[in-house]
């Protein structure tokens, strides 16, 4: 299996909202591998710096204040084409186009409350797993079910 990594969040409405365990389920039942996880409040100014590619825009402000107003869970999962393929599970940036059996579509009404991040290809996937995680909280492990996952 390859080592292809993705950076997720759990946003703060997600954790308030009771959606940690639905969520993990989800990229867990897929077959992906959860190599690093924890909880934190971030900083407005980390928020900056995690959507830093969108300071720009008008609702900038306000998405940093709000990744910063509460607890975020913070994960790295691992799997073959898991950037991508958890940019699926997870539906499109708006919840109203999100499809039905999506986190979004299934778990979310509004843009600003979307409940979750993923990283959008391989290069904001490296440079947010740097931001969010020290490499040796990054676990290497072979996971028991790898040999019936991927052939
Ligand atoms: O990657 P993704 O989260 O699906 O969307 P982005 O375009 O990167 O925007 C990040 C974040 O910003 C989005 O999840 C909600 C918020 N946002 C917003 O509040 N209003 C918009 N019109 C677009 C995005
Ligand atoms: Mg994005």
């Amino acid at each position: 299996a390859e080592l292809e990594r993705t950076f997720i969040a759990i946003k703060p409405d997600g954790v308030q909202r009771g959606l940690i365990s639905e969520i993990i389920s989800r990229f867990e039942r897929k077959g992906f591998k959860l190599v690093a996880i924890k909880i934190v409040i971030p900083s407005k100014d980390f928020a900056q710096k995690h959507y830093h590619d969108l300071k720009e825009r008008p609702f900038f402000n306000g998405l940093c204040d709000f990744l910063s107003s509460g607890p975020v869970i913070a994960m790295v999962w691992e799997g073959e084409g898991v950037i991508k393929y958890g940019r699926k599970l997870i539906g499109a940036t708006d919840p109203q186009k999100s499809e039905p059996g999506t986190i979004r579509g299934d778990l979310a009404v509004v843009v600003g409350r979307n409940i979750i991040h993923g990283s959008d290809g391989p290069e904001t996937a490296k440079d947010e797993i740097n931001l969010w995680f020290k490499s040796e909280e990054l676990v290497s492990y072979t996971s028991n079910a790898e040999k019936w996952i991927y052939e």
